[in-house]
């Protein structure tokens, strides 16, 4: 079985995307497409097949292809963005993940992003976040119990995506930022947690035994390295100045 890895190159128009806890600061464009090609290249070099989704330049915020779907072995669920601009980007990736998955769809008033999806196994952790409401949970959980999935809402705070604040980082350990959420949810788990100034950096991408993670955050990188955990490191300055980080950049599922 391969990985299959869904991407999108950067919107010329993301200038104007979503922002909720970041400022606003100018995005180098032509830098930011630089990045998004190596950070594709990382994918691609820890052995995943790299789909390209087509380029969207009016919508700002579609090189984030992560928040518009949950992909699990059976099925790929199509969530419904919390934000409402980012609805119009589920389209093209529902096209594209209905040749791997049977399609289900969180419905209106359920709101639910990817960003605040957590799979460790068979429980996904949720965000109880200001994209993600209890009725998208809810609609979860019963879209994915026949499955053999259980789902554990998170409580959170001053961040984005659960992601931002936790993410599993070895079978049996997730690095945190204990300031962004209850960390009670993650008792049973080996705990590594974010270097103090470092506070966007609990979001790492899992790919295999190795992790795809930001190069900005040298203190956490320590603590990670010094855990055993592989560490490949990019830079993606400008896709932070959206308010993403290195897992919303693609969707990573198994191709059957
Ligand atoms: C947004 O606010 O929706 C985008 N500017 C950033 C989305 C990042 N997504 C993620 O971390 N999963």
């Amino acid at each position: 079985m391969a990985l299959t890895a869904i991407v999108r190159a950067v919107s010329p128009a993301i200038i104007g995307c979503e922002l909720s806890f970041v400022e606003r600061t100018p995005i180098d464009f032509d830098l930011a497409c630089r990045q998004h090609e190596s950070y594709a290249l990382a994918l691609s070099r820890l052995g995943c097949r790299v789909l390209e989704l087509p380029l969207q330049p009016v919508m700002p915020d579609s090189v984030f292809v992560e928040d518009v779907a949950v992909v699990v072995d059976e099925v790929a669920v199509m969530t419904r963005p919390g934000a409402a601009s980012r609805r119009r980007e589920s389209e093209s990736v529902a096209e594209v993940l209905a040749q791997y998955r049977p399609l289900l769809l969180i419905e209106a008033p359920g709101t639910l992003e990817g960003g605040d999806v957590l799979r460790v196994g068979r429980t996904l952790y949720v965000g109880q976040s200001a994209r993600t409401n209890a009725a998208g949970i809810e609609q979860l959980r019963q879209l994915l119990a026949p499955h053999g999935y259980s789902v554990v809402a998170v409580a959170m705070k001053d961040c984005l995506h659960l992601k931002s604040a936790v993410t599993l980082v070895a079978d049996d350990t997730v690095l945190i930022n204990p300031a962004w959420l209850d960390a009670d949810a993650f008792a049973s788990f080996r705990v590594i947690e974010t270097a103090a100034g470092e506070e966007h950096a609990a979001n790492t991408l899992r790919i295999g035994d190795g992790l795809v993670y930001p190069d900005c955050f040298p203190q956490t990188l320590a603590r990670l390295r010094q855990a055993g955990i592989k560490v490949n490191t990019v830079d993606v300055s400008e896709l932070q100045k959206a308010e993403g980080a290195v897992t919303c950049c693609c969707l990573v599922f198994e191709a059957r």
